[in-house]
C-alpha cells in the first residue's frame, strides 16, 4: 500500500506561525510527524505555539531569523537535541517587497534575495550533513508562480524564486545518491498574510483589480486556501515520492496551463 503516513517523523517548517508553513506542519503533525517551526520574533513564536496547541499539536517553536547562518546552526541542534534528527525540512519563510524594479534600492533587492534564496540554502547546508547520517530525508522549498513567472513590481522575489527552483534541482542533483529528495511546491495565489494587500477591498467596496484578475487567471476561478497545499506537501514528505527528485509541483488551479479568461 501506498505509504503517506509520516510517523516517527521530525519535520522543521520555518517560519511557520501563520501562513502556508502553519498549514503544511499541521497537515505534517495530522500525518504523524513532530513538528518544529522558527520565526524571527519571539512574540509570532508564541503566537504560532498557542495555534498548534489550539489544533493539539504540541510544536515546538524556536526564535531564529534564516538569513542568519549562526542562528540556523544554533535552530538546528535545538531541534535535534529536543526532537532527534530533522527527517523532513520545508524551507517556507519568505517575504515579497513589491516596488517597481527601477525604484528598488540595491539593499531592498538583497533584503529579498537573503530571506527567499539565501536562506534556504543555509537551511539546507545546516540539515543535510544529518540527513546524510541518518540515511536520507525529504527537502521541499516554497517556490512560487514567480519561480516561472514575471510581473510588474516583484524583480527581486521572481529572481528569488527562480534561483530556488535551481537551488532545488542542485540539491536534488548532488544528494539523491544519500536518499536525500528535494522537491518544490509552487502554490499559486493563496489568501494569506503576503498577498492581503493583493485582495483588499477598494474605497468604493469594490474588489481589487489584482485580486479579478487572479480569479480570471485561474481555470479554478478562485484564490488558493492554504488547505489547497496540505496533501501535496505530505506526499512529497513521505514515502509515497521517494522516486521523485527535483520537481517543482505547482499547487496553482493551472494558472500556469491557462492563457486566462477573455474578456466578456
Ligand atoms: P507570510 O504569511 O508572509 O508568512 C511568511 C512567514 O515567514 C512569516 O511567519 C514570517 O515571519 C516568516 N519569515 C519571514 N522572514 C523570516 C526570516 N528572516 N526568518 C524566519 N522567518 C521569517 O507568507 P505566506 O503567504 O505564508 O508564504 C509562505 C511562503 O510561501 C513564502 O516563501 C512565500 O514566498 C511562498 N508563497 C506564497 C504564496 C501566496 O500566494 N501566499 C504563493 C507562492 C509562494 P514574520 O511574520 O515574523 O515576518
Ligand atoms: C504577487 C504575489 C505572488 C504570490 C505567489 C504567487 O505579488 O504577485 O505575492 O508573488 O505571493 O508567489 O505564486
Amino acid at each position: 500500500m501506498v505509504n503517506f503516513s509520516l510517523e516517527g517523523k521530525v519535520a522543521l517548517v520555518t517560519g511557520a506561525s501563520y501562513g502556508i508553513g502553519f498549514a503544511i506542519a499541521t497537515a505534517f503533525a495530522e500525518a504523524g510527524a513532530r513538528i518544529a517551526f522558527n520565526d524571527i520574533r519571539q512574540e509570532l513564536v508564541d503566537k504560532g505555539l498557542a495555534s498548534y496547541r489550539e489544533k493539539g499539536i504540541d510544536a515546538k517553536g524556536y526564535v531564529c531569523d534564516v538569513t542568519r547562518e549562526d542562528q540556523v546552526r544554533a535552530l538546528v541542534a535545538a531541534v535535534e537535541k529536543d526532537l532527534g534528527p530533522i527527517n523532513i525540512l520545508v524551507n517556507n519563510a519568505g517575504i515579497i517587497k513589491r516596488i517597481p524594479m527601477t525604484e528598488m534600492k540595491a539593499e531592498e533587492f538583497r533584503q529579498v534575495i537573503d530571506v527567499d534564496l539565501n536562506a534556504p540554502f543555509i537551511v539546507s547546508k545546516a540539515v543535510i550533513p544529518s540527513m546524510i547520517k541518518n540515511g536520507g530525508g525529504k527537502i521541499i522549498n516554497i517556490c512560487s508562480m514567480m519561480s516561472e513567472l514575471g510581473r510588474e513590481t516583484v524583480s527581486a522575489y521572481a529572481a528569488a524564486k527562480g534561483g530556488l527552483k535551481m537551488l532545488t534541482r542542485n540539491i536534488a542533483s548532488e544528494y539523491g545518491e544519500y536518499n536525500i529528495q528535494c522537491n518544490g511546491i509552487g502554490p499559486g495565489y493563496i489568501a494569506t498574510p503576503q498577498t492581503a494587500p493583493l485582495r483588499e477591498r477598494q474605497p468604493d467596496g469594490s474588489r481589487h483589480p489584482f485580486d479579478a484578475f487572479i480569479v480570471a487567471k485561474t481555470p479554478a476561478a478562485r484564490w488558493g486556501t492554504t488547505d489547497d497545499l496540505k496533501g501535496p506537501a505530505v506526499f512529497l514528505a513521505s514515502s509515497a515520492s521517494d522516486f521523485v527528485n527535483g520537481h517543482v509541483l505547482y499547487v496553482d488551479g493551472g494558472i500556469l496551463a491557462y492563457i486566462g479568461k477573455q474578456p466578456q
